[in-house]
Order: structure tokens, then C-alpha cells, then sequence
């Protein structure tokens, strides 16, 4: 029986869900962290859909290999820009087998007339409306070629992710969540506008069934993967209070003037906020207009930083360079304000128009793009012509300011901006985990080791006091024979020459 024959029949399905990986994360020598640090909520969480007696499975090609022979009836493949040649392939391949192909994610709906000579069936938009429909038309015989999510999105009455599909032990952080979708601002040069076109651009979950969904999830440590936790107040302010005595620890993304209106961030903090992704995107007035980020406009980064830090609240800064105000000084200034102001771990990006946005547009009417290579879309490459600055300075700096904001000096000085030795260590380990022991993530992901981590992690997310101590200078602090220091001897490797190896578990609760 040919697999078109079973999917427009009662008879149950197998299914295979792929999330494909673009080349970098696929290399056998060498494996960065950030490839296995989340699993593919978005497939478990349309794997969910299925009938009782379907058989599904989920690969992410990412953190394991993909085998090409076998037979699904269904093929479903989410499509990121970097990863969409590889999907288009694979895609192909299961559908010179007689595979039902499914295509559907940010690039696709972007791109929906590249994506879909490569499918049977094309999704665009957020997939909680359109793929049950699809499954019921798909049985029926009567399955379309494309599939747009419009008017009724809600999260309301979702069946629960597909988790029991999810490998755990291949991420670092498999409890990754998302209790909202989209976004309340409209940034022209974010993804959001576009994937959500056509109806609600930000709505949320039931309360209750983000706190059920949360209750379900082992350990202490959540990772939020909304766009903005703090977007919808009355809702965050209820998620917060209902998680307060769960004894949870979480990370999450909010905007500038979200964490300086109200008190919501004290109450994320009272929940277990202990780091948040922040948009600071540009230090330049007009960069911001022109980005239409207009809820960064007027605010005082400076006092961001203060209250997160007041808070024990770690900061992952986000940056963008090369938008048009940008000339060669931005590198420079923006990292140098990154480690004044104490921001724990930054994000560093070039600026990138992916299609659908309105920057890309503009770009495009401006005669500024000058590649159409989507694996160069990473954010690390310049794909476009720059107003005041040279691509190949673009590039240097960019490299340059990942080299200097996480040299040790620069990581022990942004440490040292906090109130608490607590605090400091929390900086000092959290920034130096993330960039200084590539090799040892490494082993450990081959390991399948990287569950190990987790009780580190939320050692080092621990709660620091709130009270704002006495800061003293780092040498009286104690700080510098416990951790490498701003003047300390560099070994070759720009290693510091001592004690920089306290990254065990026992050394980590001593110091916590
Ligand atoms: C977590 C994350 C990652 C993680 C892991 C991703 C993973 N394992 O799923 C990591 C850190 C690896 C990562 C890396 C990158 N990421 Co990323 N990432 C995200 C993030 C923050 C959340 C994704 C998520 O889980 N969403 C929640 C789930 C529920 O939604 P979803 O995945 O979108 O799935 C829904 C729909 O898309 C749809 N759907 C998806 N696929 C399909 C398929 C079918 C058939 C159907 C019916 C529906 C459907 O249905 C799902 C349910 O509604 C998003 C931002 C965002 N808000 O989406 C950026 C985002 C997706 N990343 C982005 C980028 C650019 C990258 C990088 C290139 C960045 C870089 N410099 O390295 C890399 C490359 C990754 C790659 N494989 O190519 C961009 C993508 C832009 C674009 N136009 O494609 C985003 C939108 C961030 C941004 N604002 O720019 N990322
Ligand atoms: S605040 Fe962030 S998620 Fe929201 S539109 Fe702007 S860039 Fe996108």
C-alpha cells in the first residue's frame, strides 16, 4: 500500500518530524553548545495533533544524525532561513519516495513560493489552527496545497506538547517553554510582522495550562522562549504569582521599557527570574527610529541595568551592528558600555534583513542587498551593503567585539560592577561557562552528558540577595585569588595562568 493510500484512510500514520540543521551544527570535529541547547518545541508541539495510534517520531538534526531510508507515510519539516537548502533537500528526497511532505515554519512563510515546489503541502504562520485542519483533510483525501493561519489564533485548549518525543539527554536545556506567542511591538527588522500576518500578532496562553505545562516539566530550571514574558502584564503578572512557591528558577526575553514600567520584574524576580534576554539592540537615537523600536526610544539603558542587577537578575545584552547611524566607532562603544554597565553575557549580531520583514524591503528598494545565499542569513555574515561602514570593517568588528567582550579581563571587570561576591561569582561563571569552555561542552555533548550540567546551572542561577551590600574594591572583596583578575598573567591560550579551573560542581556550591 503506497503511503498516499494510508493518509487518506483511517489507518493509523507513521510520521516523522524533522527539524534539519544547517552544515555548522552537523560538523563532526566540533560541535558549538548553542545547537544543543533547545529542543524543536514547535514540532512536539504539532506532533500533538496526531491520532491515539499514529506513530511519530521526532529528529533534530542538530544534536543527532538523520537516516534518510526509511518510509513515513507523513514527512513534516520546520524551515528556518539557515537551514532551508538542507530542508529543501530532504524534503525532496522523501517525496521521490511517495512521502506526504509537509513544509512549514519562519521561512516558508516568508518565502512560500521557493518552499513550495519542494512540498505537497505549504504552511504559512503558526501552526496550532492549520495543522489539525490539515490532518482532517489529509484523511479525508482532500488535502490543499497551501495552508495560511489567519483569524481565530489562540492557544486556548492546545493538546499538550508532544514531549514524551523530546531525547532530553541531548540538551542542555530541555525544559524550554513558550506561554505566549508573538510579540506586542512591531520592530521592521524582526521575523514577527510576517509570520503573523493576517491575524493576532501576540496572544497567550491559559494561565492555568502554562502553570499545568510548567508542573509537568522535572527539575527546577525553565527556560521561556517567548519573545517578550513581560508583554501581556495582566497575564505575566498572574504567571508570576502562581509560580511563586514552585521553587523554580527560569530565564526569559523582555523589552527596555517592560523592565522600567511597573514593578512586573520584581515580581519575575519573586518567581525565579534569574537572567533575561534584553533587545538593547543600538546605543544610537536614530538607529532606533529608524528600526521603528520605539519602545527603546528615551530609555535610560543605564537604569535597565541598575534594576535587573538590584534584582540578582543576570543580563543577556543583545546588540545589532551595522544599522545605517553605525560607523566604525560602534564596536567599540557598545562593548565598552556592554562591561561598564556589568551586562553578564552579550549577543553580538550583524545586522540582517531576512525577507518579509520591512527592513529587508527597504533594503531591497535601496538596491543594498548583495546575496540571496540564505546559509549566510546567520547573523555573522554581512549580506548587504552597509551606509557608513565598509562590509569587511562590518565583519572585524563584529568578531572583534565577541574576542574583547569575552576576554578574562573583560569578563572579571563586568563582574566586579555587581554589589554582592555573590553576584560577582554568579557573572564571573555564568559569562566564562558560556564562552570559555567550548572544548568541554564539546566533550560533553559527544558524551551525551550534557543533563550533567543542569545542577550546575541552577546553582549558578541560584538566588542572590536582593539588598544592594557594601561594594567593596575586588581585591578586598576576595575575589581575585578565588577567580582569575583584570591584571592577572594571561597564559598562551588566554587562559588565565591560575586557578581557572574551579568548574566542578563542589567548587561551585562552596562558592554560591
Ligand atoms: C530557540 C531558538 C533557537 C535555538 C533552537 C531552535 C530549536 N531547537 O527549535 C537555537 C539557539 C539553536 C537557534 C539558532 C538559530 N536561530 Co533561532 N530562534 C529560537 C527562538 C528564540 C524560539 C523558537 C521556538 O522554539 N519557538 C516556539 C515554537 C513553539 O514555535 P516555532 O518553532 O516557530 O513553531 C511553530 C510555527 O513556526 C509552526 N511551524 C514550524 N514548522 C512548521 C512546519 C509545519 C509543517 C507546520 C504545519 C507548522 C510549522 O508551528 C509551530 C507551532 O505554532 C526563535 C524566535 C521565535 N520566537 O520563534 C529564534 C529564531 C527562529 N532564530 C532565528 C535565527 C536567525 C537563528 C540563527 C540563524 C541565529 C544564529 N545567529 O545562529 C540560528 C540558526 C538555527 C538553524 N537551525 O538554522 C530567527 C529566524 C529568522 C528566520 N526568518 O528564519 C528567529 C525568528 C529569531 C529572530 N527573531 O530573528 N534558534
Ligand atoms: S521587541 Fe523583539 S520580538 Fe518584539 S517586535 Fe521587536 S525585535 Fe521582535
Amino acid at each position: 500500500m503506497t503511503a498516499r493510500n494510508v493518509i487518506s484512510s483511517p489507518r493509523p500514520m507513521r510520521v516523522k518530524f524533522i527539524l534539519p540543521a544547517l552544515t555548522e551544527a552537523t560538523d563532526p570535529y566540533w560541535r558549538p553548545v548553542k545547537y544543543s541547547l533547545f529542543p524543536p518545541l514547535g514540532l512536539a508541539t504539532l506532533a500533538a495533533y496526531l491520532g491515539p495510534d499514529d506513530e511519530a517520531g521526532i529528529v533534530d538534526e542538530h544534536v543527532e544524525p538523520l537516516t534518510l531510508d526509511d518510509t513515513p507515510h507523513l514527512v513534516v519539516i520546520q524551515v528556518y532561513i539557515t537551514n532551508a537548502y538542507r530542508a529543501y533537500a530532504i524534503a525532496d528526497h522523501y517525496r521521490s519516495g511517495g512521502a506526504f511532505v509537509c513544509l512549514g515554519g519562519l521561512h516558508v512563510t516568508s518565502m512560500p513560493d521557493e518552499a513550495a515546489p519542494h512540498a505537497d503541502a505549504i504552511f504559512l504562520g503558526p501552526g496550532e489552527q492549520t495543522f489539525p485542519e490539515f490532518l482532517a483533510d489529509l484523511r479525508a483525501g482532500v488535502a490543499k496545497r497551501v495552508y495560511a493561519s489567519t483569524s481565530g489564533r489562540t492557544l486556548e485548549r492546545v493538546p499538550p506538547i508532544r514531549r514524551d518525543l523530546i531525547r532530553r539527554s541531548h540538551y542542555l536545556v530541555p525544559n524550554s517553554i513558550v506561554v505566549t506567542r508573538g510579540c506586542p511591538q512591531h520592530c521592521n527588522f524582526c521575523y514577527k510582522d510576517a509570520f503573523f500576518q493576517g491575524g493576532r500578532g501576540f496572544y497567550t496562553q491559559r494561565v492555568d495550562d502554562a502553570l499545568a505545562e510548567i508542573d509537568r516539566l522535572p527539575g527546577r530550571h525553565l527556560y521561556f522562549l517567548d519573545d517578550h514574558l513581560l508583554g501581556d502584564r495582566r497575564f505575566a503578572e498572574s504567571l508570576f504569582e502562581g509560580m511563586r512557591g514552585m521553587r523554580r528558577v527560569f530565564q526569559g526575553a523582555a523589552t527596555v521599557d517592560s523592565i522600567l514600567r511597573g514593578d512586573l520584574v520584581e515580581r519575575a524576580a519573586d518567581a525565579g527570574m534569574r537572567s533575561i534576554f534584553v533587545g538593547f539592540e543600538t546605543l544610537a537615537a536614530e538607529n532606533l527610529r529608524r528600526s521603528n523600536k520605539r519602545q527603546n526610544l528615551g530609555r535610560d539603558y543605564k537604569a535597565v541595568a541598575d534594576r535587573l542587577h538590584s534584582l540578582g537578575i543576570m543580563i543577556n545584552g543583545s546588540f545589532v551592528f551595522g544599522m545605517d547611524d553605525d560607523d566604525e566607532s560602534v564596536f567599540r562603544r557598545t562593548v565598552d558600555w556592554a562591561i561598564d554597565h556589568g551586562i553578564t553575557t552579550a549577543t553580538f549580531h550583524i545586522q540582517t534583513p531576512y525577507p518579509g520583514t520591512e527592513l529587508h524591503a527597504r533594503m531591497v528598494r535601496e538596491g543594498r542587498i548583495v546575496t540571496r545565499d540564505w546559509n549566510l542569513y546567520d547573523t555573522r555574515h554581512v549580506v548587504y551593503r552597509p551606509a557608513k561602514l565598509h562590509p569587511s570593517k562590518l565583519k572585524e568588528g563584529y568578531d572583534w567585539s565577541y574576542r574583547e567582550f569575552y576576554r578574562w579581563s573583560a569578563i572579571a571587570r563586568a563582574s566586579v560592577h555587581h554589589g554582592t561576591l555573590k553576584h560577582q561569582a554568579k557573572h564571573f561563571f555564568y559569562a566564562a561557562g558560556w564562552k570559555k569552555f567550548e572544548p568541554l561542552w564539546d566533550l560533553l555533548i559527544r558524551a551525551r552528558q550534557l543533563t550533567r550540567v543542569t545542577p550546575l546551572l541552577e546553582a549558578v542561577l541560584s538566588r542572590v540577595s536582593r539588598r544592594r551590600a557594601l561594594t567593596l574594591a575586588p581585591a578586598e572583596a576576595g575575589l581575585f585569588p578565588i577567580f582569575p583578575s583584570a591584571t592577572h598573567e594571561l597564559n598562551s591560550n588566554g587562559a588565565p595562568a591560575s586557578a581557572s579551573h574551579r568548574t566542578s560542581a563542589p567548587a561551585f556550591d562552596s562558592i554560591l
